[in-house]
């Protein structure tokens, strides 16, 4: 494959950007690969700056649940760019983003917009321990809730991929009360809250991990969580970033019928655009300033350009029959993933949420971090080279989760199939 302009960009790039990337995984280092400049997208469709075209099926990291450049979102954001780009004040917008999520998700009764996921679960971790005047937190091994301090420990996605335990700069004493467990591990969660429950603020969980590869939760997981905290006084937050709005209109809460306290957005909520979110009781998000004490804030916070992108996209979302035909679409590439590494011989665990999949070099079904750890990260590597080569643009990195579109269609996921059937054949 022609690279010529990727590598010359990436050259110039890591002269003035550290490792030449605005985010540690584009860096494709733990496949062992160099990034691709892309130039533009359309659909599912992603175009680096040679020209080379690849189904595109990391979608932004999630964002792109519609696929690139959807008509409604492009023609919202052009519609809004006629009244401006950024007042610092409020807009009938971010009104009817609030009312579009807190429709959408029945634990939501408010919701505050922020400008990334990373701040959406650092401000909801400050409220939940504002509310209970309380320190410690519980989070799950693998799971990542972006950068902030108190959650770079045991982190996946980027964490993970490049094998950072967890983050130089980050003071012990900042991460003193965090405890980080194993994730789907119900008895240890029991233990832990029987000894600390009094103490802990809140257990924040993605209620579907999407940031050690795909790992649902095991049966009775969240109801347990749910349980314990509630018995605890405790606050439960579900991290929604990535799930929200991709495994269901209602998110992962609505699959699995559990009712957090707190609620965490991004991705898909902004379109494409820089937002994130968090909503829950309105007891709880009353006591954020300015109607309460608790403090958080943002200049760019409701941006009208991210609010109108965010809009168009759940307007789509919503419509009658979209996750239906998403899952349906997204069940095909399993199975068929399934089927090609089966013909090859080559032992596969694939799962899937909705439009959510992940892919394991292993035998056995991944419940946990360490399970996910112990999968052949070297064959992911060569299956991630395979593919590529074949114009499959996946995620770079075991750790990450791969995404449907709406814009995905039969061809291109039976194309993705026959192009894995070949790379497992090589491979073997
Ligand atoms: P951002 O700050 O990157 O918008 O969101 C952080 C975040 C929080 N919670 C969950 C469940 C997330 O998945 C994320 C971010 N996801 C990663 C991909 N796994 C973003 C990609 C990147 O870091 O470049």
């Amino acid at each position: 494959m022609n690279r010529k302009k990727s590598d010359t960009l990436f050259n110039k790039a890591l002269g003035v950007i550290p490792g030449g990337v605005n985010s540690p995984v584009r860096a494709c280092k733990a496949v062992g690969a160099k990034p691709l400049f892309i130039d533009h997208a359309n659909g599912c469709m992603i175009y680096d700056s040679d020209g080379n075209s690849f189904i595109d099926y990391i979608g932004s990291w999630g964002p792109m649940i519609l696929g690139h450049r959807h008509p409604s979102v492009i023609d919202a954001i052009t519609d809004v760019l006629k009244r401006g780009t950024s007042f610092g004040a409020p807009t009938d917008l971010e009104v009817k983003l609030a009312e579009l999520v807190i429709e959408a998700v029945e634990s939501v009764e408010m919701v505050r917009m922020v400008n990334s996921g990373t701040e959406a679960t650092m401000s909801a971790i400050r409220l939940a321990r504002g509310v209970t005047g309380r320190d410690k937190i519980i989070k799950f091994d693998g799971c990542y809730h972006g950068h902030a301090d108190a959650l770079l420990v045991e982190a996946g996605s980027g964490v993970a991929t490049l094998g950072i335990p967890g983050s130089p700069g980050v003071p012990d004493s900042f991460v003193a009360h965090t405890l980080s467990l194993p994730y789907n591990d119900i008895d240890c969660v029991k233990k832990i809250m029987e000894e600390q429950g009094k103490k802990i603020a809140c257990i924040i969980v993605e209620p579907v991990a999407g940031n050690m590869g795909l790992v649902p939760p095991t049966d009775g997981f969240l109801e347990v969580l749910r349980e314990l905290t509630k018995k605890n006084d405790s606050l439960l937050i579900f991290d929604e970033v990535m799930t929200g709005f991709r495994v269901a209109y209602g998110g992962a809460q609505s699959l699995y019928g559990i009712i957090p306290d707190i609620s965490c957005f991004g991705k898909i909520i902004g379109g494409g655009l820089p937002v994130g979110a968090y909503g829950g009781r309105r007891d709880i998000m009353e006591q954020i300033a300015p109607q309460g004490s608790i403090y958080q804030a943002g200049t760019l916070s409701g941006n009208p350009v991210a609010m109108a992108a965010g809009i168009a996209t759940l307007e789509q979302v919503k419509k009658p029959g979209f996750y239906e035909e998403l899952g349906e679409k997204s069940d095909r590439l399993a199975k068929g993933f399934e089927k090609v590494a089966k013909q090859a011989d080559i032992e596969v665990s694939v799962d899937r949420v909705g439009s959510m999949l992940g892919l394991f070099f292993t035998d056995k079904k991944v419940n946990d971090f360490d399970e996910a750890k112990t999968s052949d990260l070297k064959m992911f590597s060569a299956y991630y080279k395979g593919m590529l080569e074949k114009g499959i643009y996946l995620a770079p990195s075991q750790f990450e989760a791969l995404f449907v579109s709406s814009a995905h269609t039969i061809e291109h996921i039976d194309w993705t199939i026959k192009a894995a059937e070949e790379v497992f054949g090589e491979l073997m």
